[in-house]
Protein backbone atom coordinates (compact mmCIF):
# COMPACT_ATOMS: atom_id res chain seq x y z
CA UNK A 1 0.00 0.00 0.00
CA UNK A 2 1.12 3.50 -0.36
CA UNK A 3 1.75 5.36 2.88
CA UNK A 4 -1.16 6.18 5.12
CA UNK A 5 -1.88 9.70 6.10
CA UNK A 6 -0.89 9.31 9.78
CA UNK A 7 -4.07 11.57 11.07
CA UNK A 8 -6.08 9.10 9.74
CA UNK A 9 -3.94 6.03 11.89
CA UNK A 10 -4.32 8.61 15.08
CA UNK A 11 -8.09 9.39 14.43
CA UNK A 12 -8.78 6.10 14.20
CA UNK A 13 -6.82 4.77 17.28
CA UNK A 14 -8.50 7.65 19.07
CA UNK A 15 -12.18 6.85 18.50
CA UNK A 16 -11.06 2.69 19.13
CA UNK A 17 -8.95 3.74 22.82
CA UNK A 18 -5.60 2.48 21.83
CA UNK A 19 -1.97 3.58 20.61
CA UNK A 20 0.12 3.31 18.15
CA UNK A 21 3.85 2.91 18.18
CA UNK A 22 5.82 5.59 16.60
CA UNK A 23 9.62 4.02 15.84
CA UNK A 24 12.76 5.82 15.30
CA UNK A 25 14.87 4.50 12.64
CA UNK A 26 18.09 5.34 11.20
CA UNK A 27 19.24 2.54 8.79
CA UNK A 28 17.70 -0.67 7.10
CA UNK A 29 17.86 -2.91 9.92
CA UNK A 30 15.66 -1.05 12.27
CA UNK A 31 12.81 0.06 9.19
CA UNK A 32 12.90 -3.61 8.19
CA UNK A 33 12.71 -5.34 11.57
CA UNK A 34 10.04 -2.50 11.96
CA UNK A 35 7.62 -3.55 9.63
CA UNK A 36 7.84 -7.13 9.76
CA UNK A 37 6.70 -6.79 13.72
CA UNK A 38 4.41 -4.23 11.89
CA UNK A 39 2.96 -7.09 10.21
CA UNK A 40 3.20 -10.28 11.99
CA UNK A 41 0.94 -8.51 14.68
CA UNK A 42 -1.08 -6.83 11.68
CA UNK A 43 -0.55 -3.88 13.74
CA UNK A 44 -1.11 0.16 12.18
CA UNK A 45 2.11 1.72 12.68
CA UNK A 46 4.29 4.87 12.35
CA UNK A 47 7.86 4.96 10.91
CA UNK A 48 9.65 8.21 12.49
CA UNK A 49 12.94 9.78 12.01
CA UNK A 50 15.22 12.84 13.66
CA UNK A 51 16.69 15.46 11.88
CA UNK A 52 19.96 13.38 13.57
CA UNK A 53 18.92 10.80 11.66
CA UNK A 54 18.46 12.75 8.46
CA UNK A 55 21.67 14.11 8.89
CA UNK A 56 22.86 10.43 9.04
CA UNK A 57 21.93 8.14 6.04
CA UNK A 58 19.96 11.45 3.97
CA UNK A 59 16.48 12.39 3.91
CA UNK A 60 16.09 10.28 0.44
CA UNK A 61 17.03 7.19 1.42
CA UNK A 62 14.73 7.44 4.98
CA UNK A 63 11.81 8.65 2.95
CA UNK A 64 12.58 5.77 -0.21
CA UNK A 65 12.84 3.05 2.56
CA UNK A 66 9.61 3.16 4.02
CA UNK A 67 7.42 3.78 0.73
CA UNK A 68 9.13 1.04 -1.01
CA UNK A 69 8.89 -1.49 2.12
CA UNK A 70 5.24 -0.15 2.66
CA UNK A 71 4.15 -1.08 -1.19
CA UNK A 72 4.56 -4.66 -0.42
CA UNK A 73 2.15 -4.91 2.97
CA UNK A 74 -1.44 -4.27 3.61
CA UNK A 75 -0.76 -2.78 7.42
CA UNK A 76 -1.32 0.98 7.54
CA UNK A 77 2.22 3.12 7.74
CA UNK A 78 3.02 6.64 8.04
CA UNK A 79 6.54 8.50 7.83
CA UNK A 80 6.45 10.90 10.12
CA UNK A 81 9.41 14.21 11.21
CA UNK A 82 10.36 13.37 14.64
CA UNK A 83 11.47 16.49 16.61
CA UNK A 84 11.79 18.82 14.03
CA UNK A 85 13.38 22.44 14.94
CA UNK A 86 14.64 23.99 11.40
CA UNK A 87 12.24 25.19 9.44
CA UNK A 88 14.28 23.69 6.27
CA UNK A 89 14.09 20.10 7.30
CA UNK A 90 10.01 20.61 8.04
CA UNK A 91 9.87 22.10 4.38
CA UNK A 92 12.19 18.87 3.28
CA UNK A 93 9.94 16.68 4.98
CA UNK A 94 6.45 17.59 3.51
CA UNK A 95 8.17 18.00 -0.15
CA UNK A 96 9.75 14.38 0.16
CA UNK A 97 6.09 13.10 1.03
CA UNK A 98 6.43 12.38 4.70
CA UNK A 99 2.64 12.04 6.07
CA UNK A 100 3.35 14.28 9.41
CA UNK A 101 5.88 16.38 10.69
CA UNK A 102 6.52 17.56 14.41
CA UNK A 103 7.37 21.38 15.21
CA UNK A 104 9.12 20.81 18.51
CA UNK A 105 9.40 24.83 19.63
CA UNK A 106 8.71 23.85 23.36
CA UNK A 107 12.01 25.01 24.43
CA UNK A 108 10.45 28.68 23.25
CA UNK A 109 7.78 30.85 24.94
CA UNK A 110 4.94 29.79 24.34
CA UNK A 111 3.89 32.75 21.77
CA UNK A 112 6.67 31.91 19.82
CA UNK A 113 5.74 28.19 19.98
CA UNK A 114 2.63 29.18 19.03
CA UNK A 115 3.88 31.36 16.27
CA UNK A 116 5.84 28.69 14.74
CA UNK A 117 3.31 26.02 14.95
CA UNK A 118 0.89 27.85 12.98
CA UNK A 119 3.63 28.17 10.10
CA UNK A 120 4.35 24.83 9.99
CA UNK A 121 0.41 24.33 10.10
CA UNK A 122 -0.18 26.60 7.21
CA UNK A 123 1.88 24.83 4.69
CA UNK A 124 2.00 20.92 5.75
CA UNK A 125 -1.88 21.74 5.48
CA UNK A 126 -1.75 22.77 2.19
CA UNK A 127 0.23 19.71 1.75
CA UNK A 128 -1.95 17.26 3.08
CA UNK A 129 0.24 16.64 5.75
CA UNK A 130 -0.30 16.54 9.55
CA UNK A 131 1.13 18.71 12.25
CA UNK A 132 2.50 17.41 16.55
CA UNK A 133 3.66 19.89 18.72
CA UNK A 134 4.92 19.62 21.89
CA UNK A 135 3.90 21.66 25.35
CA UNK A 136 6.22 21.52 28.41
CA UNK A 137 9.77 20.29 28.97
CA UNK A 138 10.96 16.20 28.87
CA UNK A 139 12.44 15.96 32.59
CA UNK A 140 11.33 12.95 34.29
CA UNK A 141 9.51 13.47 36.89
CA UNK A 142 11.32 13.65 40.56
CA UNK A 143 9.90 12.12 43.80
CA UNK A 144 10.90 15.71 45.49
CA UNK A 145 10.14 18.02 42.79
CA UNK A 146 8.77 21.65 43.75
CA UNK A 147 5.51 22.58 42.92
CA UNK A 148 7.17 25.42 41.19
CA UNK A 149 9.52 23.12 38.93
CA UNK A 150 6.52 20.74 38.28
CA UNK A 151 4.08 23.94 36.63
CA UNK A 152 7.73 24.80 35.28
CA UNK A 153 8.50 21.57 33.20
CA UNK A 154 5.02 19.99 32.66
CA UNK A 155 1.99 20.93 30.21
CA UNK A 156 -0.35 23.22 31.63
CA UNK A 157 -3.79 22.25 30.46
CA UNK A 158 -5.39 25.93 29.90
CA UNK A 159 -2.75 26.78 28.08
CA UNK A 160 -2.55 23.28 25.81
CA UNK A 161 -6.29 24.15 25.15
CA UNK A 162 -5.54 27.66 23.48
CA UNK A 163 -2.51 26.16 21.82
CA UNK A 164 -4.49 23.75 20.01
CA UNK A 165 -7.36 26.28 19.18
CA UNK A 166 -4.82 29.08 17.96
CA UNK A 167 -2.45 26.37 16.02
CA UNK A 168 -4.94 24.00 14.27
CA UNK A 169 -2.30 21.44 15.33
CA UNK A 170 -3.37 17.61 14.80
CA UNK A 171 -1.22 16.39 17.72
CA UNK A 172 -0.21 17.30 21.02
CA UNK A 173 2.65 16.06 23.25
CA UNK A 174 2.01 17.21 26.39
CA UNK A 175 5.04 16.63 28.87
CA UNK A 176 3.84 14.61 32.30
CA UNK A 177 6.81 13.53 33.15
CA UNK A 178 8.84 11.06 30.90
CA UNK A 179 12.17 12.17 29.32
CA UNK A 180 14.20 10.67 26.15
CA UNK A 181 16.80 8.60 26.96
CA UNK A 182 17.68 5.16 28.75
CA UNK A 183 17.82 7.07 32.26
CA UNK A 184 14.25 8.03 32.88
CA UNK A 185 13.87 8.21 36.24
CA UNK A 186 16.17 8.77 39.83
CA UNK A 187 13.52 7.18 41.94
CA UNK A 188 10.20 5.33 41.49
CA UNK A 189 8.78 5.95 37.90
CA UNK A 190 5.99 7.71 37.23
CA UNK A 191 3.77 10.27 35.47
CA UNK A 192 1.31 13.37 36.42
CA UNK A 193 -1.87 11.34 34.91
CA UNK A 194 -4.40 14.03 36.71
CA UNK A 195 -2.80 16.57 33.87
CA UNK A 196 -2.75 14.46 31.21
CA UNK A 197 -6.80 13.59 32.60
CA UNK A 198 -7.15 17.69 32.30
CA UNK A 199 -5.28 17.99 28.60
CA UNK A 200 -7.34 15.35 27.74
CA UNK A 201 -10.86 16.48 28.62
CA UNK A 202 -9.93 20.03 27.32
CA UNK A 203 -8.35 19.23 23.91
CA UNK A 204 -9.86 16.88 21.52
CA UNK A 205 -6.96 15.54 19.53
CA UNK A 206 -4.85 12.47 19.75
CA UNK A 207 -2.43 12.91 22.04
CA UNK A 208 1.72 12.04 22.05
CA UNK A 209 3.84 10.25 24.73
CA UNK A 210 7.53 10.77 24.11
CA UNK A 211 10.27 9.38 26.23
CA UNK A 212 7.91 6.29 26.23
CA UNK A 213 11.21 3.41 26.50
CA UNK A 214 10.77 0.88 28.74
CA UNK A 215 14.18 -0.11 29.19
CA UNK A 216 12.57 -2.96 30.81
CA UNK A 217 14.76 -6.01 32.87
CA UNK A 218 14.52 -8.12 29.62
CA UNK A 219 16.63 -6.04 27.80
CA UNK A 220 18.55 -4.68 30.74
CA UNK A 221 19.53 -8.17 31.74
CA UNK A 222 20.26 -9.39 27.76
CA UNK A 223 22.45 -6.09 27.84
CA UNK A 224 24.21 -6.78 30.62
CA UNK A 225 24.93 -10.07 29.72
CA UNK A 226 26.94 -9.12 26.60
CA UNK A 227 28.80 -6.14 28.16
CA UNK A 228 26.49 -3.18 28.05
CA UNK A 229 27.00 -0.90 30.59
CA UNK A 230 23.45 0.40 31.62
CA UNK A 231 24.16 1.27 35.27
CA UNK A 232 20.91 3.00 36.84
CA UNK A 233 18.91 2.92 33.82
CA UNK A 234 14.69 2.98 34.29
CA UNK A 235 11.97 3.78 31.88
CA UNK A 236 8.05 3.19 31.69
CA UNK A 237 6.47 -0.10 32.87
CA UNK A 238 3.89 -1.82 31.27
CA UNK A 239 1.51 -0.83 33.60
CA UNK A 240 2.39 2.99 33.26
CA UNK A 241 2.23 2.58 29.77
CA UNK A 242 -0.95 1.06 29.70
CA UNK A 243 -2.59 3.23 32.06
CA UNK A 244 -1.20 6.62 29.94
CA UNK A 245 -3.36 4.73 26.91
CA UNK A 246 -6.16 4.40 29.06
CA UNK A 247 -6.46 7.90 29.40
CA UNK A 248 -5.93 8.70 26.19
CA UNK A 249 -2.44 8.74 24.64
CA UNK A 250 -2.76 7.55 21.06
CA UNK A 251 0.92 8.24 19.47
CA UNK A 252 3.69 6.28 21.81
CA UNK A 253 7.36 7.18 20.88
CA UNK A 254 10.00 4.66 21.28
CA UNK A 255 13.93 5.00 20.31
CA UNK A 256 16.13 3.74 23.35
CA UNK A 257 14.47 0.66 23.43
CA UNK A 258 15.42 -0.28 19.91
CA UNK A 259 18.91 1.31 20.35
CA UNK A 260 19.68 -0.95 23.25
CA UNK A 261 18.09 -4.23 21.23
CA UNK A 262 20.31 -3.26 18.18
CA UNK A 263 23.35 -2.96 20.32
CA UNK A 264 23.07 -6.28 22.23
CA UNK A 265 22.66 -8.19 19.00
CA UNK A 266 25.81 -6.93 17.77
CA UNK A 267 27.53 -7.64 20.85
CA UNK A 268 25.98 -11.25 21.02
CA UNK A 269 26.96 -11.91 17.94
CA UNK A 270 30.56 -10.43 18.48
CA UNK A 271 31.17 -12.08 21.84
CA UNK A 272 30.27 -15.46 20.91
CA UNK A 273 31.74 -16.06 17.67
CA UNK A 274 34.23 -14.15 17.62
CA UNK A 275 35.24 -15.80 13.82
CA UNK A 276 32.17 -14.03 12.29
CA UNK A 277 32.40 -11.22 9.97
CA UNK A 278 29.71 -11.36 7.47
CA UNK A 279 27.87 -7.98 8.48
CA UNK A 280 24.53 -9.75 7.59
CA UNK A 281 25.04 -12.40 10.63
CA UNK A 282 25.89 -10.11 13.19
CA UNK A 283 23.02 -7.37 11.98
CA UNK A 284 20.60 -9.82 11.20
CA UNK A 285 21.00 -10.69 14.77
CA UNK A 286 20.67 -7.11 15.70
CA UNK A 287 17.38 -6.84 13.68
CA UNK A 288 15.94 -10.02 15.19
CA UNK A 289 16.08 -8.43 18.31
CA UNK A 290 14.59 -4.98 17.63
CA UNK A 291 11.90 -6.87 15.57
CA UNK A 292 10.87 -8.75 19.33
CA UNK A 293 11.25 -5.55 21.05
CA UNK A 294 8.49 -3.85 18.47
CA UNK A 295 6.74 -6.54 19.02
CA UNK A 296 6.56 -6.23 22.55
CA UNK A 297 5.84 -2.72 22.33
CA UNK A 298 3.12 -3.37 19.66
CA UNK A 299 0.84 -5.80 22.32
CA UNK A 300 1.05 -3.35 25.29
CA UNK A 301 -0.58 -0.51 23.73
CA UNK A 302 -3.06 -2.29 22.05
CA UNK A 303 -2.56 -2.16 18.26
CA UNK A 304 -2.53 -5.75 17.56
CA UNK A 305 -4.73 -6.56 15.01
CA UNK A 306 -6.03 -3.20 14.12
CA UNK A 307 -4.11 -3.04 10.72
C1 LIG B 1 11.08 9.69 21.70
C2 LIG B 1 11.72 8.40 22.14
N1 LIG B 1 11.31 10.09 20.43
O1 LIG B 1 10.79 11.22 19.98
O2 LIG B 1 10.38 10.37 22.42
O3 LIG B 1 11.89 8.32 23.53
O4 LIG B 1 14.13 7.73 24.44
O5 LIG B 1 12.08 6.86 25.51
O6 LIG B 1 12.76 5.99 23.33
P1 LIG B 1 12.78 7.15 24.23
CA1 LIG C 1 11.12 19.63 23.84
ZN1 LIG D 1 10.65 12.54 21.61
Amino acid sequence: MALESTKAILEKAKREGYAVGAFNINNMETVIAVMDAATELNSPVIIEVTEGAIRYMGIKMASNMVKILSEDVTIPVALHLDHGKKWETILKAIESGFTSVMIDASDRPFEENVEMTQRVVEVAHNAGVSVEAELGRLTGLEDDISVADREAFLVDPEEAENFVTLTGIDFLAPAIGTSHGAFKFKGEPKLDFERLKQVKAKTHIPLVLHGASSVNDRLLGEAKRYGLELQGARGLSDDILKKAVDEGINKVNTDTDIRIAFTTGIRKVLLQKPSVFDPRKILGQARDFMKETVKERIKVLGSRDKG
